[in-house]
């Protein structure tokens, strides 16, 4: 099979599509991967021509000889699927986790993303906790998130409750919560440690004055947990418009009513009280 007809290269592509039809993906703006099942790496595999092995810039052993489908550096969300051989490559781990070589694709040059690090270290860190159950990391710069991280204190507590309060949806949509990381340095080795750090308990971090990372099983659940978390943002940015003040908003009481009802497991760290 062409690479460009296999499922989840076409799930990846109207993915990075549906990013850029949000206004999430400013020039060279986010970055997405995939962490390909053998089953889908070997149907495509007479397509594959490894270049040379290069460093990854960190180490992530769990994750030795997996095979990633992932956006190109500089490269633009708006051209992959205008370009799309152009655009992104897939990539293979080799048998320490250390090195990466391309095996497809980003044919006029180029590298994996500037994040490779904090991609692989959440794809990592996911890895180790659900046991493979996630394939997908996405990075994207929602203007509303954004501009949160300007005006509420950068604690995962803050973020969680704020973002909850928002809509009826978003603790049941992402009841573990959100991390925050503060401002650093993109593109490195320490703010992918921080970020897959945060990974191994929430799906969800908020680089400050920068964007998130969404981890999930698979591109539907992914993007949807970003739009979700986007959408709440918009609602508060509106809120905070027009008033400081909240005349009523869901209470502590109703996040433990909505958890029980729904199955879901809130943790209390996020249900403090406001008025004490
Ligand atoms: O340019 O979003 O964080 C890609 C990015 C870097
Ligand atoms: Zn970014």
């Amino acid at each position: 099979m062409k690479v460009l007809d296999a499922e989840f290269v076409q799930s990846f592509m109207r993915t990075a599509n549906d990013g850029w039809l949000q206004g999430w993906h400013e020039r060279n703006g986010g970055n997405l991967s995939y962490r390909i099942k053998p089953e889908e790496i070997e149907a495509v595999r007479e397509e594959l021509s490894p270049a040379e092995w290069r460093p990854i810039g960190t180490e992530v052993p769990a994750l030795a000889k997996e095979y990633f489908l992932i956006t190109g550096s500089g490269k633009y969300f708006r051209n992959v699927t205008l370009r799309p051989e152009d655009s992104f490559c897939i990539i293979e781990l080799d048998d320490k986790g250390e090195n990466y070589r391309i095996c497809w694709g980003l044919v006029n040059g180029g590298r994996p993303t500037s994040e490779l690090p904090a991609h692989l270290m959440n794809h990592e860190a996911k890895f180790l906790a659900n046991g493979g159950k996630h394939r997908v990391i996405y990075h994207a710069h929602p203007a509303n998130t954004i501009a949160l991280t300007f005006v509420l204190p950068l604690t995962d507590e803050a973020f969680t409750r704020e973002l909850w309060e928002m809509a009826t949806e978003c603790p049941v949509v992402f009841p573990d919560g959100i991390g925050v990381v503060p401002w650093m340095v993109p593109g490195g080795r320490e703010i992918a440690v921080a970020t897959s750090e945060l990974m191994k308990s929430y799906d969800v971090a908020i680089w400050a004055h920068h964007g998130i990372f969404c981890s999930g099983a698979d591109f539907d659940l992914t993007f949807g947990l970003m739009h979700t978390v986007e959408k709440s943002a918009e609602i508060l940015v509106k809120v905070l418009s027009m008033t400081p003040h909240k005349r009523q908003t869901i209470e502590p009481e109703g996040f433990r009513q909505l958890a029980k009802d729904f199955g879901v497991n809130l943790p209390e760290k996020f249900l403090y009280d406001k008025h004490a």
